[in-house]
């Protein structure tokens, strides 16, 4: 690809790091959905832009595309569809686009379009699909091809899953708005036969295990997010509020990728570690304090999801060393545990079991006292991450699925609340949290911490904070 041309549609489409390699993957993924369900199928992209309907949301979002629809062409723009008829004598892949609108492209920027052949040519060329047409002539086209097959199913991707024994959820986004469409039309087509049906599982099946190029994309955001880190530790005596903590870390990390954060960081210190999803950011704090840092950077689509805490002094106190070293073996205890069949569940167990036992006989049997702020656990240790920092269904019915080869996990134990303990004739009383993330690639024989190049024991993290390199 010249440079001119790989300059005007990085942003449209993402490679993934597979160069011209990049249609041949997106080919196979989507012949592997249909060789699975071997159904049409049709797949939304994202309705709008980010900041078209809430304008002020508008922030870290070079990447916005629907994950499915991004897993399955690599195209990052608004209005796209996606259509696949396995075995179709008419071909069995057809991308939907909006018309080429030279004057919206004069305020936004390129975006493939048809009525200009070489827009349309471009995008058969990147994505490796055959036909390309008017978004507009959609209903058209499923409606043909519906008629064309005896099953009368379509398949549609939205996000459904249990709570509970019983309970069905669903998340009502441009997914779930899709597929009722999709039903109307089928309802219509097939005059009250015809059914839509979920592909969610089959999709997520082909799509959690990561493959070779998915994971240097995790490395390689892993790496930033570790550079950004240590960068922020080394001028962290300088910050005495939250947003001045944010400010430079999130500058560090987008100072070497273009794809964006992963989330918006949680920075917090003292008593607003106790709030999980802390976002506030503008709190000043003591050198006296811990502070929390859940943060990571994208790598074309793949993300880093790192949680660090550390004392603002640059030294832990001697009760928030105890109390860290509690989360950090819990931490460790759930690696040692992580492999292929294990299930998240039994990570859980793992983990909290460690955190409960060792509060008891690290803290409370010397005098300490705690208060936490929930019952038992304060949140699962793990989550799926791929095409999105939480990835899987959003119920996380995949935690008690035994774990495959190239999953790839969270690993964040925590500890939250009021303690008080006499360590060497001093008092200490805090409210405080304390999270450690790592991320897990999962094998069939254990896992690999691609996290592990992110300092984080204690000695690590003090030697950093006074200017040291941690290398010691
Ligand atoms: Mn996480």
């Amino acid at each position: 690809m010249t440079a001119a041309r790989k300059k005007a549609y990085s942003g449209i489409f993402r490679d993934g790091g597979a160069g011209d390699k990049a249609r041949a993957r997106y080919r196979k993924r989507r012949k592997a959905l249909m060789d699975q369900e071997n159904i049409l199928m049709v797949l939304t992209g994202v309705p709008y832009g980010p900041g078209a309907e809430t304008l002020w949301t508008y922030a870290h979002c070079p990447t916005y595309q629907e994950p499915s629809l991004m897993y399955l062409t690599g195209v990052n723009q608004a209005k796209v569809l996606l259509l696949l008829d396995p075995g179709s004598r008419q071909g069995d892949e057809i991308l939907f686009v909006e018309k080429k609108n030279p004057a919206m492209e004069f305020w936004d920027g390129l975006r493939f379009g048809v009525g200009d052949p070489k827009s349309v040519a471009e995008a058969k060329r990147v994505t490796g699909i055959r036909e390309v047409r008017d978004i507009e002539d959609f209903e058209t086209v499923l409606a043909q091809r519906l008629k064309a097959r005896k099953d009368k199913k379509v398949g549609a991707f939205w996000l459904e899953g249990r709570v509970g024994k019983k309970t069905k959820k669903v998340t009502t986004d441009h997914n779930w708005k899709f597929k009722k469409s999709i039903e109307k039309l089928v309802r219509k087509t097939c005059k009250g036969r015809g059914e839509v049906v979920n592909i969610m599982e089959s999709h997520f099946d082909l799509r959690l295990p990561l493959d070779h190029y998915d994971v240097d994309n995790t490395r390689k955001a892993q790496q930033i997010t570790g550079e950004a880190f240590r960068e922020t530790l080394a001028c962290f005596q300088t910050f005495s509020n939250e947003c001045q903590v944010e400010g430079y870390i999130e500058g560090r990390m987008k100072y070497r990728s273009p794809y964006g954060l992963s989330f918006p960081s949680i920075i917090a210190s003292g008593k607003n570690a106790t709030v999980l999803h802390y976002m506030k950011n503008d709190d000043p704090f003591s050198k006296k304090e811990l502070v929390l840092l859940d943060f990571g950077v994208r790598w074309m689509t793949m993300h880093a999801d790192i949680s660090r805490t550390v004392p603002a002094s640059g030294r832990f106190n001697p009760m928030q060393k105890v109390l860290y070293e509690i989360v950090l073996g819990a931490q460790l205890a759930v690696q040692k545990k992580a492999r292929a069949g294990v299930t998240i569940q039994e990570l859980n167990e793992v983990c909290w079991g460690h955190v409960n036992r060792e509060l008891e006989a690290q803290f409370h049997a010397r005098g300490g006292k705690s208060k936490l702020d929930y019952s038992g656990r304060p949140h699962g240790v793990s989550h799926l991450i791929g095409e999105q920092e939480h990835d899987g269904d959003p119920f996380r019915n995949y935690a008690s699925q035994p774990m495959k080869p190239g999953w790839l996990i969270s690993n964040e134990p925590g500890l939250y609340g009021r303690f008080q303990i006499q360590l060497n004739g001093k008092r200490y009383d805090e409210e405080l949290g304390i999270r450690l993330e790592d991320n897990l690639l999962i094998t069939e024989k254990g896992c690999r911490n691609l996290s592990s190049g992110i300092p984080k024991t204690v000695a690590e993290i003090e030697v950093l904070m006074q200017g040291g390199n941690g290398a010691g």
